[in-house]
């Protein structure tokens, strides 16, 4: 009798503590209505929210790596928020020289050697497009998003913006080929799911 109240008890306390966390995540789909067209065809899809004002969100503490590995960038897409640190490791046995014209991230950490690691804060938000000076094949892209709320979708268009400030807010999309999207969305504590956004307008 006294074990059953406790596990009841315990799983009350899970339950509460999982409502908690999910409270104000925004869930949805990404979908592109293009005849002949699949979403992994496009390349990546960044979901986000637009910063708004009086809504202050840190970006996050972590320190994301892009590695420069057999002469490519790897992953050859990041997404951040705006703010964050990249640390960009040279894995290979020879030198790289990683740099971006995109304005106002841009950035030259000059010739690093085997092993080395050098890190870019990235303070604005955009598209970097990063390159190596020495290998005119190494090509790669960094989208920093203004929010930390943001993902890139996944398979079947998936996404997931968690803890979400209630409120009204503007959730738009990046893709390297498409149209840029906004939509207003108001956030409940308890969250949205299932929200439908079409890439093609
Ligand atoms: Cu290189």
């Amino acid at each position: 009798m006294h074990a059953s109240l406790r596990s009841f008890a315990f799983l009350a306390l899970v339950a509460t503590a999982d409502l908690a966390h999910a409270g104000s995540d925004v869930r949805g789909r990404v979908v592109l209505d293009l005849p002949g067209m699949q979403l992994a065809d496009v390349g990546p899809v960044v979901v986000y929210l637009a910063a708004e004002p009086g809504v202050s969100a840190p970006a996050p503490a972590s320190t994301p790596e892009l590695h420069q590995k057999h002469a490519a960038f790897v992953p050859r897409f990041l997404a951040i928020a705006a703010g964050q640190k990249v640390a960009m490791p040279n894995d290979d046995e020879i030198f790289h020289n990683v740099f971006s014209y995109s304005k106002p991230n841009d950035f030259d950490l000059g010739l690093y050697a085997a092993g080395q690691t050098r890190e870019v804060a990235f303070q604005h938000p955009g598209v970097v497009k990063l390159y190596c000076s020495i290998h005119e094949s190494m090509n790669g892209t960094i989208f920093a998003a203004p929010t930390p709320f943001f993902d890139v979708a996944g398979e079947g268009g998936h996404f997931t913006l968690r803890d979400v400030p209630p409120g009204t807010h503007r959730i738009r999309t990046w893709n390297e080929k498409l149209p840029d999207t906004e939509h207003s969305i108001v956030v409940p504590a308890s969250g949205v799911s299932g929200f439908g956004i079409s890439l093609v307008p």
